[in-house]
């Protein structure tokens, strides 16, 4: 064990998305590196969406999808680990919300809520994207968040331009 790792594992989702240079493959070429993340156990992985972009407009469509693993990292050793692929796909953080070649957001871990300077857990958005919650519910049907069941938050999060693949 070292300062970044944890004796125990806690479950964690990863959203996964990319509207930029082949995003099918970007999301597809991610999964296959989420499965190999050092002190990580691969799950699984959701259907693979498409979805009309939130943000700043003339953007193109997204793939999103929604891993789920099980890791021994540190809540911010493992944004680190993601923020390392998704360098390593060419991401630029040129706009919030803009264009983005892989975006590997941290939705959920076990049921911790972490608010730093660099992570906030559950993620902020999580309740207002159904590109994150429809994915979310192929894997995890029986859960909450904070106090409301993933049925209820869907039921109540804005719905469409939302295509499984
Ligand atoms: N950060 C804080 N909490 C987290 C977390 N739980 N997971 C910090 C990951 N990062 C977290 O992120 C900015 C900073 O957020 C990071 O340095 C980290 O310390 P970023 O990825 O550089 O910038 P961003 O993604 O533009 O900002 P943000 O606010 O994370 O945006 P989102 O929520 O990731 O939204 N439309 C569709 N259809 N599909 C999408 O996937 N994604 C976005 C990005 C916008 N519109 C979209 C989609
Ligand atoms: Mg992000």
């Amino acid at each position: 064990m070292t300062p970044e790792t944890n004796n125990s594992v806690s479950r964690c989702y990863i959203g996964i998305g990319s509207n930029l240079a082949d995003p099918l493959q970007q999301v597809n070429t991610a999964i296959v590196e989420l499965q190999q993340l050092a002190n990580c156990q691969w799950q699984g992985v959701s259907s693979l969406y498409r979805s009309a972009p939130v943000g700043p407009a003339g953007q193109d469509d997204y793939i999103n999808a929604v891993a789920c693993l099980e890791t021994r990292l540190a809540p911010e050793t493992l944004l680190d680990a993601l923020q390392q692929l998704e360098n390593a796909h060419q991401r630029e953080r040129i706009q919030r919300w803009g264009a983005r070649t892989l975006d590997l957001d941290i939705l959920l871990i076990a049921d911790q809520v972490i608010d730093t300077n660099r992570l906030i857990v559950p993620h902020p958005y999580i309740t207002q994207r159904n590109f994150v919650l429809v994915p979310l519910l192929e894997l995890a049907g029986d859960i909450s968040i904070g106090q409301h069941s993933l049925r209820h938050l869907l039921e109540n999060c804005p719905s469409g331009g939302l295509q499984k693949l």
